[in-house]
């Protein structure tokens, strides 16, 4: 049994696409007062979307919208029909709590199973989860997919290396899912103590945050695998799971049938064609509980136009580059951390691992310090010229003057969890 649906065209996604649109925008406005109200306040009724373009006309949903109804913002169904909620932990305020109903979970599944089966995972694989498990959507999303698909689960979730070790060798786990930066730090430990001989992976499946590709290569050369494919999702969108690279790795084909993606310019809130990179906008065109109306994910990306090589009917989306509030003001310079990592990455005397401290001087004047990880095998006296060198490459390509330092290899700390790569201590911080 295939969960990715071969036989869809286009012409069938944007049927599906419009009367998913207009049942989304109806069931909002009927039953959720929240909506109803920012829908008659655009001055728009459901009844005026009648093409996929009228999308343009309905208001934006942004993050302090789960505010307003908390703690279930956006309920669009009666309460006897949320089975389950989700939350994550906001950067500010409240955490973001999403409800689901049993028809939700179902679907996450569903979408979820078609995740696996695009990297290549059958009943046959053993799956170890290393995410976490809880309020958290990644190990309830991971554990569904996995069993729907009917591969074997082995639930570790965010345990230490030791017992991830054992499992990997004991239970023969041929596919490992976490985030960048647990698998950097597992593929460390399992080359440290010498097990890659003994472990039978061959797939990783990494989400949740950015993984630079250095990061991704040093992974996939210590855990000796295949291929690393990129998951993408987040709590509002019932979680991980929207989409995945194919084994070709052009972009991340997402579920169009189940969600509209549009680019916008997140300054003008104009949409911008595909190709071109800005904040992706999310709309869901099946979710009951906690549907989403163009909803402001914050996270920079671009539509790709060119069809995949591969036979998946489903457009795709590039690799995300960053979040709209990741970026930070350096002497006037407006700058994400991915620059800095896309920079680094091209130097091969140092890691994957960097950490951007911005201090402010006695002077007043601001002071970037970039310490990034000596390479595993690079000698510590080329430290000085390597450390000038990626100074004068971000002097040239971002235009600002920093203090670059080499730590030794293994110095910065690993997490289990999303890696913070900035620290502003400009403020006090
Ligand atoms: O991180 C869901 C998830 C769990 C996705 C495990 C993949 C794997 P939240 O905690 O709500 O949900 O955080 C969502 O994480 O808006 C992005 O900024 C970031 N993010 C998620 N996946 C990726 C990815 C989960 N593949 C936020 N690449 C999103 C880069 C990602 N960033």
């Amino acid at each position: 049994m295939s969960f990715i649906p071969y036989d869809l065209t286009p012409e069938k996604i944007e049927q599906i696409q419009l009367k998913g649109l207009k049942w989304t925008v109806k069931h909002a406005y009927q039953n959720s007062q929240f909506y109803k109200k920012k829908i008659d306040t655009a001055g728009v009724k459901p009844e005026d979307i009648q093409s996929l373009a009228d999308i343009r006309h309905l208001p934006f949903t942004d993050k302090e919208d789960l505010q307003t109804g908390y703690p279930f913002p956006l309920l669009s169904v009666p309460f006897e029909d949320i089975i389950r909620i989700h939350a994550s932990s906001g950067t500010t305020g409240k955490r973001k709590v999403l409800a689901y109903t049993q028809k939700d979970v179902d679907l996450w599944a569903h979408m979820f199973a078609r995740c696996y089966e695009l990297a290549g995972v059958g009943p046959k694989d053993r799956v170890q989860i290393a995410v976490g498990y809880g309020l958290w959507t990644a190990g309830a999303g991971f554990q569904a997919g996995c069993e729907k698909l009917g591969a074997m689960a082995i639930p570790v979730g965010p345990a230490n290396a030791e017992m991830h070790c054992e499992m990997l060798v004991d239970m023969k786990a041929t596919v490992f899912c976490s985030t960048a930066s647990m698998a950097l730090l597992m593929a460390e430990e399992i080359h440290t103590r010498n097990l890659v001989d003994q472990t039978k992976l061959k797939t990783i499946i990494l989400g949740a945050e950015r993984c630079s590709k250095s990061m991704r290569s040093r992974i996939k050369e210590l855990m000796q695998v295949e291929h690393i494919y990129d998951i993408y999702g987040l709590t509002e969108l019932y979680g991980p799971g929207t989409g995945l690279d194919c084994s070709l790795h052009q972009g991340i084909h997402y579920w169009a049938d189940h969600f509209i993606f549009e680019i916008i310019d997140p300054v003008t809130l104009t949409p911008l064609p595909p190709g071109q990179a800005g904040e992706l906008v999310v709309t869901t065109l099946h979710k009951q509980a906690a549907p989403l109306i163009r909803y402001r994910t914050h996270d920079l990306t671009r539509l790709i136009e060119k069809p995949c090589d591969c036979r998946v009917p489903f457009p795709m989306h590039d690799h995300i580059t960053g979040r709209t509030d990741d970026m930070f003001i350096y002497r006037a310079v407006n700058i994400y951390p991915s620059q800095i990592d896309h920079l680094l990455s091209n130097f091969d005397q140092v890691g994957s691992e960097y950490q951007i401290h911005l201090k402010q001087r006695e002077n007043g004047r601001d002071l970037m310090i970039i310490q990034v990880e000596r390479g595993q095998n690079s000698p510590a006296d080329e430290d000085q010229k390597t450390a000038e060198l990626i100074a004068a490459e971000i002097r040239k390509k971002i235009l600002v003057r920093t203090q670059v330092e080499i730590t030794g290899y293994g110095d910065l700390p690993r997490t289990q969890r999303k890696s913070k790569r900035v620290f502003d201590h400009r403020n006090g911080d």
